[in-house]
């Protein structure tokens, strides 16, 4: 019998609280219905054992009956191959959703993450560093306001890429970046409405308020 452990750190300040990637993997797996067991790894410093599961020193990490995967995507297609998340859907549906899982990593959390940054630490300072940033993301955001237009999910059924998309687009939501993008706020509510989210999320906040409490 499989089990699949999630590591997350033990602690984070309060900025990156339900916005900490495991939520990725906490969401899938709710979704999945696969049970799972979360683990932590010291916030503070990043040991040898934590580089040999995530050699950027990062988080999150999973491992599966000694199987040890890291980056996010990669996760997400693990835990789609054992579930209706991707498993379900015909050859041309499972290429729809790895194509739309690397589109949100690679071309939409790429295009918008230090844009995100930057505004929430007021690093937007109008020079023509911060001009490129703002106009490669707005440009990238209003293709997507585009694409997900008439979708309710990104390829066919609610799948592994909406998990990874919608999760992008709560960033880019934090900064105010879908006010004028209807399709793209309407799809994160949506999604971020489903049940397996709102447990994810509330863990998660848990698992650090916890951590709090534990350091005080
Ligand atoms: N591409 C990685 C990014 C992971 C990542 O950025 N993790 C953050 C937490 S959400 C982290 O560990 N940051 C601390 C650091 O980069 O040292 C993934 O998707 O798994």
């Amino acid at each position: 019998m499989s089990e699949i452990v999630l590591t997350t750190y033990d602690w984070v300040p309060v900025m990156p609280r339900g916005f900490v990637r495991d939520i990725r993997i906490r969401w899938a797996l709710e979704e999945a219905g696969l049970p799972y067991r979360v683990v932590t790894t010291p916030f503070d410093q990043r040991d040898a054992e934590h580089l040999s599961h995530q050699p950027f020193g990062q988080v999150p990490w999973l491992t599966d009956s000694g199987l040890s995967v890291f980056e996010s995507g990669a996760m997400l297609l693990h835990i789609g191959e054992k579930s209706e998340l991707l498993r379900s859907a015909d050859p041309k549906g499972r290429g729809e959703v790895k194509q739309w899982l690397f589109a949100a990593l690679n071309s939409v959390e790429a295009a918008t993450q230090h844009w995100t940054l930057l505004k929430m630490m007021g690093g937007n300072d109008g020079g023509p560093a911060w001009a490129f940033i703002d106009s490669f993301a707005n440009i990238r955001l209003d293709r997507l306001e585009a694409a997900v237009a008439g979708r309710e999910w990104l390829a066919g059924g609610f799948s592994v890429a909406d998990v990874i998309l919608a999760d992008v687009l709560r960033m880019v939501d934090r900064v105010e970046g879908l006010a004028n993008r209807p399709n793209c706020k309407a799809y994160v509510d949506r999604a971020t409405a489903r049940p397996a989210f709102q447990k994810a999320h509330a863990d998660q906040m848990a698992h650090f308020a916890a951590a709090d409490a534990a350091r005080a």
